[in-house]
């Protein structure tokens, strides 16, 4: 990790952040964090959110005018945390926390002599710097009336802290000061404990003689705060500080506001668009949101699993994240992502296009994350595929007959002719005479196209014929009724029916019920004659159906009862009759 020493900056984010948490309360923000409401809330794509104090420590807890060694200090609830350090660090004026308020003359054997004015000036000066009450802020002083030695526990938590469940990105700030810069420097180092894993926060120890934030009266300040947040794998941590500096020449530094910040990114997923067509594609977009802070967020990942029905389309994935490895193999319904927020960046995002085959609306929430690390979990998101748009074609009619010399157009008519929106159309004739061939009774049509509550679409088409005598007789029948229909399921696919009804049909004296598709009698040297006949049409996405089709050896075509019906997808030709 890159240690920043960032000067104090409180017109930036992070600078508001530590602001603001100066005059929170340690049992408040403690608190806050185990009622699990520490974590960002998603809802918020692309827009920061300020980091969330994980742990803070003013050394204030039930500290008045008589000074303690630090060792003896208990932080405030429900924590109350508690601190140890090397011997070193306890012993030659070190690990005293100090006060203005303190006595003027030095603790007995604490070995402070003289410089104890100045000790306490240290804890005043942090004080005022923190925006507090330079009269009467504490902070943990040091020093160094002899040599320490170098690399030594400062200080160290005695308590876990509970950062609220493992993979967070975490970072750290504390305040500090020092003077005697013309000696030797204090050079504090923090380390995050991860059980026994010490994971450092900086890269070079913070020296505020070298880099401060300002000076109060006359001594070097300054808040001291990771610029690379750690992606911290457990859930409750430790802090250590270490002094690397081992000479008690100069060395002479206090330190106060110790914290902790929870800078996770947050997640979010989103569908653009919301509804399509099915076949079609939606882009499922997943949106890393930094915090205020802007730091680099290095590492985060996930694992999501497409909700049944989702999968991943062709067009696969796109990022502007860094480093990023989005694996989204298409027709699969796995994504995989590893990435980085670089410095600076508000946010980015990895978008993958889905589709379905079935029309249904579909969730992704937070529960299909099998694996999120570095992320806050997101809320949910719907798409919904609707079924396509199929276009309706409907015809019936009584019969028709076409022949060399002269015909009959098709009798009471309906017709709804590749049409996009719903409808009807019927048709009724009291009877009629076919010229030279019978006559039939009243005809009753009907066309129609619907669309059900799921999108769903039909196309009926019915004819009912009363009365038959065709032929002299050859072919009679008291009624008739012909269907076709063609219905779409909730992929776009189209099924079709057919059904003939038969009241009294006899052909050449024989009695037909119940007639098997396209039964086909032959009256020799008359006519042909073929009952429920059926042809597929639009390619297999429409049905003819001919109650009772004539051919007569003259040469003259008879149909008695006609119903077809298609269902085809916008653009394509209207099928032919
Ligand atoms: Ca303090
Ligand atoms: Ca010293």
């Amino acid at each position: 990790m890159k240690n920043s020493h960032r000067r104090r900056d409180t017109s930036g984010a992070l600078g508001r952040a530590l602001t603001a948490a100066a005059v929170l309360a340690l049992s408040a923000t403690i608190v806050a964090v185990q009622n699990g409401a520490a974590t960002a809330a998603p809802g918020s794509p692309g827009t920061p959110k300020a980091p969330v104090i994980v742990f803070t420590e003013n050394f204030e807890n039930g500290q008045g005018a008589t000074p303690i060694v630090v060792t003896g200090y208990t932080g405030a609830a429900p924590v109350h945390e508690t601190y140890t350090a090397d011997p070193a660090w306890l012993r030659n004026c070190n690990g005293w926390i100090s006060s203005q308020q303190n006595p003027a003359t030095a603790p007995a054997g604490s070995g402070c002599g003289g410089w104890w004015a100045s000790v306490k000036q240290l804890s005043g000066a942090l004080g005022q710097w923190a925006g507090g009450d330079a009269a009467t802020n504490h902070a943990v002083t040091a020093y160094t009336s002899a040599d320490p030695g170098p690399d030594k526990t400062q200080l160290e938590t005695v308590t876990p802290i509970d950062v609220g469940g493992p993979n967070r990105f975490l970072t750290f700030s504390v305040d500090a000061a020092e003077v005697n810069c013309h000696g030797n420097h204090a050079k504090l180092g923090f380390y995050l404990l991860d059980g026994t894993t010490a994971v450092p926060t900086f890269t070079t120890p913070i020296e505020p003689c070298r880099e401060s934030g300002a000076t109060v009266n006359g001594i070097p300040v300054g808040t001291y705060s990771g610029d690379k947040p750690v992606l911290f794998s457990g859930s409750t941590l430790g802090l250590r500080l270490v002094n690397f500096q081992g000479s008690g020449y100069g060395n002479d530094a206090a330190y106060d506001n110790v914290r902790v910040l929870d800078v996770t990114p947050q997640l979010d997923v989103g569908y653009h668009p919301a509804s399509a067509k099915v076949g079609d594609t939606s882009t499922l977009t997943f949106t890393v949101t930094n915090t205020e802070e802007l730091a680099a967020k290095t590492g985060w990942s996930f694992t999501e699993n497409l909700p049944a029905g989702l999968t991943v389309a062709a067009g696969g994935s796109s990022t502007d994240c860094a480093n990023a490895t989005v694996t989204a193999a298409t027709g699969g319904r796995r994504v995989e992502v590893t990435g980085t927020l670089p410095s600076g960046k508000a946010s980015c995002a990895v978008s993958v296009n889905v589709t379905s085959a079935r029309a249904g609306v579909h969730s992704t929430c937070a529960d299909d994350l099998t694996r999120r690390a570095g992320l806050n979990p997101p809320g949910c998101a719907r798409v919904r595929f609707t079924p396509p748009d199929l276009v309706f074609d409907a015809h019936a009619h009584g019969g028709r007959v076409t022949s060399p010399l002269v015909g009959v157009p098709p009798l009471a008519p309906s017709d709804i002719t590749c049409t996009a929106t719903a409808g009807t159309d019927d048709g009724t004739l009291a009877g009629a005479a076919l010229p030279g061939l019978g006559s039939l009774g009243i005809v009753i049509t009907g066309a129609s196209g619907t669309t059900d509550a799921a999108g769903l679409r039909t196309a009926t088409a019915t004819a009912r014929t009363a009365r038959l005598s065709l032929l002299g007789g050859l072919v009679t029948a008291d009624e008739i009724t012909v269907t076709a229909k063609a219905e779409s399921d909730d992929s776009g696919r189209v099924s079709t029916t057919g059904r003939v009804d038969l009241t009294d049909l006899r052909v050449n004296g024989a009695s037909i019920t119940d007639p098997e598709v396209n039964r086909t009698i032959d009256v020799p040297l008359v006519a042909k004659i073929v009952i429920n006949e059926r042809v597929a049409t639009a390619g297999g996405d429409g049905l003819a159906v001919n109650a009772v089709h004539v051919r007569t050896v003259a040469g003259v075509d008879v149909v008695i009862g006609h119903a077809r019906a298609s269902l085809t997808v916008p653009g394509k030709p209207c099928p032919a009759p």
